[in-house]
């Protein structure tokens, strides 16, 4: 099934480079922008179980600044035109993100899975509650649910950790007929084989990054440059092939 078919369903991971030009830092920088966050912490430090149970302050402080500076930035038209995609396609399209920030839906998205969590969310770890969590989050913070305190982490997922709903997304990818990654370096697992799973299932696979990455070999089609600018591109061929056929 080619992507214009009408029916085909769309499965889009994405990474922190979709959101790089909304002002949100990468993890592993790229050759054009700012080292990254893991250039400032080391990953070992802030987002392990280990460093938690270690250093709780750091690791609350690492996510607070993050949660914090949510407010600060906006969607871009990435972002957007996903959202259009969303909206516009006849099939089904399902974005994967490995982002914990809130850009997508405040892009207007709706069919989103949040694999690694999100900062707006907290997670108590004594009675098993998550909710929606926008302050700072400390040892002393109590649990809405249980009253606990000292039991609340936030509701991201650690290396280490299990990422969510892998069973849906595995599903996903082997039904979906297009696969594109978006904005990510293809460094982290089990996502960076996302690719490779859908293809084995007879999927069509973009990369849409703004340089290549080590995975960019397994991908059908490339394209490269700032997502805000080649992921409308990308969005206005996928709907003008459809409209053509
Ligand atoms: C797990 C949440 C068991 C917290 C994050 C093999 C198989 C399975 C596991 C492993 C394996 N090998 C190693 C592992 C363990 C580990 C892992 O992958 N380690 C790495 C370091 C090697 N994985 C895990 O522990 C995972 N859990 O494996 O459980 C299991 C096993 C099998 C099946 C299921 C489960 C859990 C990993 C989750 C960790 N949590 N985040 C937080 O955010 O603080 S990961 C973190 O990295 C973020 O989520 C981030 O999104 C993610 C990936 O990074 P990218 O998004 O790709 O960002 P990066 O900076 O690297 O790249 C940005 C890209 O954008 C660049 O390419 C750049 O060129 C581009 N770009 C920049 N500007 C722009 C742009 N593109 C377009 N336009 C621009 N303007």
């Amino acid at each position: 099934m080619t992507s214009s078919d009408l029916s085909s369903s769309i499965v889009i991971l994405t990474g922190a480079g979709i959101s790089a030009e909304s002002g949100l830092d990468t993890f592993r920088g790229s050759s054009t922008g700012g080292g990254g966050v893991w250039s400032q912490y080391r990953l070992e430090d802030v987002a392990t179980p280990e460093a938690f149970a270690r250093d709780p302050d750091l690791v609350h402080s690492f996510y607070n600044a993050r949660r914090a500076a949510l407010l600060d930035v906006e969607p871009n038209s990435a972002h957007t035109a996903l959202a259009r995609l969303e909206r516009d396609w006849a099939g089904t399209v399902t974005i994967v993100t490995q982002n914990v920030d809130d850009l997508h839906e405040r892009g207007g998205s709706n069919a989103l899975i949040h694999m690694h969590g999100e900062l707006r969310r907290a997670w108590c770890r004594a009675c098993g509650e998550r909710y929606a969590w926008l302050e700072d989050l400390s040892i002393d913070s109590i649990c809405p649910a249980c009253k606990h305190a000292g039991s609340m982490r936030p509701d991201v997922v650690w290396f280490g950790e299990m990422p969510y709903q892998m069973d849906r997304i595995y599903q996903l990818l082997e039904d979906c007929d297009v696969f594109a990654a978006i904005g990510t370096s293809g460094n982290v697992y089990p996502a960076a084989q996302f690719v490779q799973h859908a293809a084995q299932y007879g999927a069509e696979t973009f990369e849409l990054n703004l340089e290549p990455t080590e995975l960019a070999r397994a991908f059908h089609s490339n394209a490269y440059g700032n997502a805000s600018e080649i992921v409308p591109n990308w969005v206005e061929r996928l709907l003008r092939d459809t409209d053509a056929s």
